[in-house]
């Protein structure tokens, strides 16, 4: 019998961490509204969603790895944007926010769905944030809520590996 695991995008009972960068603050919002709303429509409750505000989506990883490692949450979701036309750092910060999420997610164990806009410029990353393009933190939202519900259904790690 051929196994397959997938993971529904049920969200009762599950807790959720959401993670958001205050740079380019009105991306973040909506990002945000998107994020919750894909939670809620699926069943996620109130009480069990949390949000952290960070100041900008380089500083998205160390408290993404706290809220991880906390064992209050079985997903996270991370929201920003860095728009290119911004900054001379932008590769830095985007590089270091992905890598850091990334990193804070196997380290952990825990599923942490990379909601950060990378664009060239602020009307690319209004369009991914309920524009044109559609809700990047909503699509977010759902990919935790899978991972969530894949994880816990996929064999425990054998002790001493
Ligand atoms: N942070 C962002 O989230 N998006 C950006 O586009 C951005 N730009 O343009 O610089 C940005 N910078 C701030 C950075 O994330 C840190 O908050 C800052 O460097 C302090 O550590």
């Amino acid at each position: 019998m051929t196994h397959v695991y997938e993971g529904s995008f049920d969200g009762r009972r599950l807790r959720i961490g959401i993670v958001v960068a205050r740079f380019n603050e009105s991306v973040g919002m909506r990002l945000l509204d998107g994020a919750l709303d894909g939670l809620k429509r699926h069943g996620v409750s109130d009480d069990d969603i949390s949000i952290a505000w960070v100041p900008g989506a380089f500083e998205i990883p160390l408290v993404a790895e706290r809220l991880a490692s906390s064992g209050e949450f079985d997903a996270l979701v991370c929201l920003g944007a860095v728009i290119r036309g911004e900054t001379a750092h932008f590769d830095y910060v985007a590089g270091e926010s992905a890598a850091g999420i990334s990193t804070a997610s196997r380290k952990t164990g825990i599923p942490i769905a990379n909601g950060i806009l990378t664009t060239e410029d602020a009307d690319q990353a209004i369009q991914r944030a309920g524009g044109k393009a559609g809700n990047k933190g909503f699509e977010a939202a759902l990919a935790a809520l899978e991972m969530a519900n894949l994880l816990a259904s996929l064999p425990k790690p054998s002790e001493g590996i």
